[in-house]
């Protein structure tokens, strides 16, 4: 008798479905690695701590994973960096692409301030290529709307603005799309002296402003949240973490555009040989920075932001808030995870052990 073939498994024929449980292990581990250095004028430990717990989690997991987009870029601090390996390559395991920032927000965590998380997406790898933009700037410009405003385009081509549209009128379509005024319009800019342009624009058309000293990945997908009171996130930012948050908008249903932006002549003669360097006015959207069928994302609060709330120390429990979310199935999860430290080991890395938090 012929053996009756078993069904594929979901998690074979899906491999995300499983592992994307484990992206949320890893950066409740980073976090609750990092939160002891929250106040302590230390950015480049706070990320060491973050990487280790990430890179440990990840040792135990049946993943081929590749991180397409990772730290060293911008910081040049200790961190997961560009084509290393994450998972533990076991023959056979799904390939992924991996994008992260074990920290968004290091100055924030090392000064005490809100809006810190950890940060990772994850892409199953194509067969060539990647799935994930690699953009050689160290900055690009970003524009982000939630997904009413992403909706509008695609029903009305009179209502849609993009990087080049003056910001009067991006403020304007805004406020016609969402049914307010133009100065009920919140706008989150990174408060930096290269803005100083776009805030007096914004200023003079009577929007209002929330000016972040860091971490604009939750300031971007603050218009894609029901309850941000956010409309838009303008202005020139990290480049890794525009991969990221396009990763999330693809669940949430907004849209993220960027444009490469060239620092100075030394940067524009150190990628002119990248082929990324062809395409220094092309407008990405989304799915253009974060392709293929799905992607997932994943982050946990470590001080509090728009996205999630931080850890919160209550005696010897540990309270975390994340959120993991797939683009495949636009299924968005909040997840709060109470961790006894009692008990609560982390792997970390760097020691090859399971550590007390
Ligand atoms: C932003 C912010 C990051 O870098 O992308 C910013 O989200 C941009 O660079 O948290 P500058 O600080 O040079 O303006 C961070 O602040 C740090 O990576």
């Amino acid at each position: 008798m012929p053996k009756p073939k078993l069904p594929v498994s979901l998690s074979e024929r899906d491999p995300e479905r499983s592992l994307e449980f484990e992206f949320i292990r890893a950066t409740e581990n980073a976090a609750l690695n990092a939160i002891h250095w929250l106040g302590r004028g230390d950015k480049e430990g706070a990320d060491a701590a973050a990487c280790d717990a990430i890179s440990g989690c990840f040792d135990h997991v049946d993943m081929c994973g590749e991180v397409v987009i990772g730290e060293g870029i911008k910081d040049n601090a200790p961190g997961i960096f560009l084509g290393d390996r994450l998972g533990n390559w076991k023959r056979g395991s799904p390939r992924f692409n991996i994008a992260l920032d074990p920290i968004d927000g290091t100055t924030n965590i090392s000064k005490g301030m809100p809006n810190s998380i950890s940060v990772l997406a994850g892409v199953l790898a194509p067969a060539q290529g990647t799935a994930m933009l690699n953009i050689p700037t160290f900055y690009s410009e970003k524009l982000s709307y939630g997904p009413k405003v992403a909706e509008a385009f695609k029903q009305d081509k009179a209502l849609r603005f993009d990087l080049d549209t003056p910001t009067p009128e991006i403020v304007a379509k805004t406020a016609r799309i969402l049914g307010k005024e133009g100065k009920q319009i919140v706008v989150i800019v990174l408060d930096r002296p290269r803005h100083g342009k776009l805030i007096q624009e914004l200023r003079a058309c009577g929007a209002a402003l929330r000016l972040i000293t860091d971490g604009d990945i939750t300031a971007a997908l603050a218009p894609s949240l029901p309850d941000s009171g956010v409309d838009l996130c303008m202005g020139i930012g990290g480049s890794p973490e525009g991969v990221l948050t396009a990763a999330a908008l693809r669940a949430l249903g907004g849209d993220l555009q960027l444009r490469m932006w060239v620092r100075d002549d030394e940067e524009r003669r150190r990628i002119a040989r990248d082929p990324a360097a062809k395409r220094l006015k092309h407008i990405f959207r989304s799915d253009e920075i974060v392709t293929g069928p799905s992607a997932i994302f994943c982050a946990t609060g470590i001080s509090a932001s728009w996205l999630l709330p931080g850890v919160r120390l209550i005696g010897r429990k540990a309270i975390t808030h994340s959120i993991l979310m797939r683009a495949r199935s636009r299924t968005v999860r909040h997840i709060v995870a109470e961790h006894d430290l009692d008990h609560k080991t982390i792997y970390l890395r760097s020691q090859r052990l399971e550590a007390r938090v």
